[in-house]
């Protein structure tokens, strides 16, 4: 339409700059649209440009016009943006532009936000992890092994006295890590503070008979202000972990609960309850990539990126990809659907593998992601037949096994929980 001028935002002969923020797109057009025109309304609608010519418009604007600099004819589209459309601090703003109203145009039939390459300018204004994989291992003083969390099911509804029980049983049975779950704040038949309390003189007893280092993940997700008090909490019980469900509490508070969380040095444990109303379908939303290297960004320590052989969805090649790019210094993508990334000096992020696992998935788990992960295992142990304590026990006797390469059934002869384990489970992979 001659009011138009979405192909001023297409430039294929462009070549973008490092100092430039790249987003890679998988665009399907509605009909009636070409690649081109739909590549143009997304570069335009995401950086400065709107429906119509504008009056406004004078030639000093245009160095902050996005430009997409390819476009293939399966639609995939490339888009640079100078950094000055952004603040470069601020996530909320960032997305608000690149994963804002192009979703939604009427020209763009479906619209999948693949991948976002950070320039170094960008990162530099971020924190990144506290303490990474090798500072969370020196807290636990867990090493060549997996770490192992489990959280307390049923999800929500004990109170905070048989809650404490399950606790002992579990950290006394060999986790490292007890996880509340990504639903369980603070409720009246398990307030926060009485729950911290009461966790944290569970710990204290275990660390004293056992000599080994436990954690609490304990959930902070609230209102802003609230969490802040919550996070003050832990670190006065001295704590060194809270969880987040990064995506419900959104992006802004994310930032702000980092902050405090690098004043207290607590790591933080990303839980990313919400992703998969977006992440999941192919042709449409924002992938699990994005969120997992946003997450890096600001600065979680775990995040839960998929397991290949759980019960929730996760292809392999799509959790082994998320799996090196938040651990690796450059990250060089193993599929071609994303950018090389390079994070600067920010620290690894621990992938955690959890969602339907039992002791008889953890062979497979190993094998595919390697032991540099934290396993989170729920009903896999509070479901084990002879109780949470010899759930515990199990799960660490199939990382002895697997660490022995001995497998699980010849290692159950001569340790009766993993028996008990396999005898309830077998391999079976729940859905
Ligand atoms: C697992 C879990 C986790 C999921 C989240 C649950 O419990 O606690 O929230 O793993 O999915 O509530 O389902 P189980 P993801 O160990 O009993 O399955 O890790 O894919 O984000
Ligand atoms: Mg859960």
């Amino acid at each position: 339409m001659k009011f138009e001028w979405y192909t001023d935002f297409v430039d294929l002969e462009y070549t973008p700059s490092s100092d430039e923020l790249l987003a890679f797109f998988k665009v399907t057009p509605d009909k009636g649209i070409t690649l081109e025109e739909a590549a143009g309304r997304i570069a335009s609608e995401s950086s400065i440009g709107t429906w119509t010519t504008l009056t406004t418009m004078t030639p000093d604007l245009k160095k902050l016009m996005a430009k997409a600099y390819y476009i293939s004819a399966d639609g995939l589209v490339k888009i640079a943006y100078p950094l000055e459309l952004f603040e470069l601090d601020n996530i909320p703003q960032i997305l608000s532009s690149v994963a804002g109203n192009i979703f939604g145009m009427r020209a763009i039939k479906f619209l999948k936000l693949l991948d976002i390459r950070f320039p170094r300018k960008l990162i530099d204004h971020y924190r990144g992890p506290e303490h990474g994989i090798e500072g969370v291992r020196r807290i636990l003083k867990v090493y060549g092994r997996p770490i192992t969390a489990t959280v307390v099911k049923p999800k929500v509804g004990l109170t905070t006295e048989r809650y404490a029980e399950e606790a002992y049983k579990i950290l006394s049975g060999g986790i490292d890590l007890l996880k509340d779950d990504e639903n369980l704040s603070s409720q009246g038949f398990n307030p926060f503070e009485k729950r911290l309390n009461a966790v944290m003189k569970v710990i204290e007893k275990i660390e004293r008979e056992t000599g080994e280092k436990k954690g609490y993940l304990i959930n902070v997700t609230a209102e802003t202000r609230e969490a802040e008090r919550r996070i003050k909490l832990v670190a006065d019980y001295g704590n060194p972990f809270i969880m987040i469900d990064i995506l419900t509490v959104g992006w802004g508070a994310l930032q702000t609960l980092r902050e405090l969380a690098h004043d207290y040095k607590l790591a933080i444990h990303a839980h990313r309850a919400f992703h998969a109303a977006f992440t999941r379908m192919k042709e449409h939303g924002m992938t699990m990539l994005v969120v997992a290297k946003l997450a890096r960004l600001i600065g979680v320590d775990h995040i839960h990126v998929g397991s290949p052989v759980g019960k929730m969805e996760a292809k392999t090649m799509d959790v082994l990809n998320i799996q090196k790019c938040i651990t690796e210094k450059t990250y060089e993508p193993a599929t071609f659907k994303a950018f090389k990334q390079d994070w600067g000096n920010l620290k690894p992020v621990l992938p955690v593998s959890s969602g339907g696992l039992h002791p008889g998935l953890l062979p497979e788990t190993v094998k595919i992601m390697g032991t540099d992960i934290l396993i989170q295992v729920g009903g896999g142990v509070t479901g084990h037949p002879a109780g949470s304590f010899s759930g515990a026990r199990a799960v660490r006797q199939a990382l002895d096994a697997i660490k022995e390469g001995v497998s699980l059934e010849e290692y159950a002869e001569t340790h009766p929980e993993l028996k008990q384990a396999l005898d309830k489970w077998g391999h079976v992979r729940p859905k």
